[in-house]
């Protein structure tokens, strides 16, 4: 079912608006020369990766200025696209993209919006993108308009059934807008087709909130932009409102599976009390006491200027970047498929908990043992469909303000020094993911969305659409391809190593990093919040067009 054909003033306004392209592509997606440039290598284990990817490894980057596009003139495209994994501001604006692209190629082009993620590939559940449709979703938040969903596509299985629906429609390209993984998947389908002498172009778009998904080529992964925005706005409210009661800690969860790009960002922008960083806390092998303890530092400093109240930011995956948990997690996650059964037949969660305890490997069972029981049952709770812990269902705010509250209730001197701790917990997710994308997220997204229209008019297949230069402003952004592969490692995924996109985690020598490091003694102690407030469409291009401090520090 579509959106209301009613819409908010906002909405309405928005429809105005027309992203801006990056000068290649300014006289049309036909009017583009595509260019290839050096051959490239992927990140680590060259040899693997190409004896998996003989026909893509290696791929030249591609760059593309304005002209005429070669090959003659062109065929009228059936194109696909599927919206893969959670929501990310800007994915409309992507399909927008595509849709005009190849409309510009050939006016009776047509693009398939295959439904609910890629389950809808498999399925061949989907429906032509018309005008009317493309229009009621341009420059709107959400995955709606198609939605998305998180079936991987990684079985020669799935891969033959996707042939099926592609050949039945007569597809020329599939479009895959997703993460790390989904990427991953495309280059595999990319790889598989060129294997069975078909040519069905597949083309990835960087898609996640959680900015995971970057390199040299690929600088930010849309949605980023938007989601740490409405965050931050969020967190200013907070910090205000604790600056004008005096009364609480805030202890603010940030989405994030594993990088901690969101809270990093998000501290820079409001200069929050302490911003967790999992990395960080990794890298440093540090205890739960010790990461405790970066929080009752500055609250036994601030107790002491008057100030009982401030800021904390927790990264979503934070506990499993602690060594002593992300064990207990592993051998839990272990015990709970081996022993199902068993464990299943178990009623309640005290049993539960006290089995568990008793199967733990010592180390881990004295770990288990210092949680909080609301913890210990969380850490037991319905695994993914990997049969992984889903962390975003721990709450670890409440961990640590529990151990927090803890700690304090029996410290004496902080108590004589006028210290009074109580805390308020939130979770901030779902609250960004489909929030309208910002003016950076609409161009941005609207360009990479015409640039693999672009790849596609040129044949061009296991490539992901990028943009770079994005700190210079739309009019001086670069078009361009680049081969999946290039992004690839081998890990160990489900006990076997598999090549994969290497996540881009933080890391501890990064401008972004650094300028946290620089400043946060400041910010633990004083009131140094900054208030972004909402995010601006119409106004001076300072407030509206503002990128992240992350970008900002990372390109100069
Ligand atoms: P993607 O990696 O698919 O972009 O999803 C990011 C994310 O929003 C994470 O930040 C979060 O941990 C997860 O999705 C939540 O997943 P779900 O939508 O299934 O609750």
């Amino acid at each position: 079912m579509h959106a209301s054909t009613v819409l908010s003033a906002l909405d309405r306004a928005r429809k105005a608006y027309s992203p801006k392209l990056p000068p290649a592509l300014a006289q049309g997606a036909d009017h583009v020369v595509v260019t290839s440039g050096a051959a490239t290598a992927p990140v680590k284990d060259l040899d693997a990766i190409k004896a998996a990817f003989p026909h893509t490894c290696g791929m030249p980057l591609l760059s593309m200025q304005p002209g005429q596009a070669s090959g003659g003139d062109a065929k009228a495209l059936k194109v696909g696209v599927v919206l893969s994994g959670g929501q990310a501001p800007g994915g409309h604006n992507v399909i927008a993209g595509i849709f005009d692209s190849i409309r510009a190629i050939h006016k009776d082009s047509v693009l398939y919006g295959f439904s609910g993620g890629p389950g809808g590939l498999e399925k061949g559940k989907y429906e032509i993108i018309t005008p009317e449709l493309m229009d009621a979703y341009r420059n709107t938040g959400g995955f709606d308009i198609i939605g998305s969903g998180r079936t991987k596509l990684e079985t020669t299985e799935q891969f033959d059934r996707c042939i099926e629906v592609i050949k039945k429609i007569g597809l020329d390209a599939v479009v895959i807008i997703g993460g790390d993984d989904s990427n991953t998947n495309a280059a595999v389908l990319a790889e598989y087709f060129l294997a069975k002498g078909l040519s069905i172009a597949v083309v990835g778009v960087p898609k996640t909130i959680d900015g995971d998904l970057k390199n040299e080529q690929i600088p930010t992964s849309f949605g980023f932009d938007t989601a740490v925005k409405t965050y931050s706005e969020l967190i200013g409210n907070i910090a205000r409102d604790a600056r004008s009661a005096c009364k609480y800690w805030h202890f603010i969860k940030l989405m994030g599976r594993s990088a901690s790009h969101i809270t990093l960002e998000a501290g820079l922008q409001t200069r929050a009390n302490v911003t967790l960083i999992s990395e960080e806390i990794e890298a440093k092998a540090m205890t739960l006491d010790q990461v405790v303890e970066l929080i009752v530092r500055p609250i036994k400093a601030r107790a002491a200027l008057g100030l009982n109240y401030g800021v904390v930011l927790v990264p979503e995956g934070l506990v499993e970047f602690i060594p002593a948990i992300k064990a207990l997690i592993a051998e839990v996650n272990h015990l709970l498929a081996e022993k199902e059964p068993e464990f299943g037949a178990l009623e309640t969660v005290n049993e539960k908990i006290a089995t568990l305890a008793g199967w733990l490997r010592a180390e881990n069972a004295a770990t288990f043992e210092s949680l909080p029981a609301s913890i210990q049952s969380q850490l037991l709770l319905d695994r993914d469909p990997h049969g992984n812990v889903q962390v975003s269902l721990i709450e670890t705010e409440k961990l640590l303000s529990e151990i927090v509250a803890a700690k304090l209730k029996n410290d004496l001197v902080y108590k004589a020094e006028g210290g009074k701790f109580a805390a308020q917990h939130h979770f901030f997710g779902y609250e960004g993911r489909a929030a309208a994308p910002s003016n950076f997220d609409a161009d941005y997204c609207y360009g990479l969305g015409s640039v693999a229209g672009v790849l596609i008019r040129n044949g061009k297949t296991g490539y992901m659409a990028s943009i770079r230069n994005l700190s210079k402003g739309p009019a001086n952004w670069i078009a361009g391809g680049i081969p999946i592969t290039m992004l690839f490692n081998m890990e160990q995924r489900h006990g076997k190593l598999k090549p994969v996109i290497q996540k881009a985690l933080v890391e501890l020598d990064s401008p972004a990093f650094k300028e946290l490091v620089k400043n946060r003694d400041a910010w633990e102690t004083e009131d140094a919040y900054l208030f972004p407030g909402p995010i601006q469409y119409f106004g001076p291009a300072e407030v509206c067009d503002a990128i992240t401090k992350t970008l900002e520090l990372e390109q100069g």
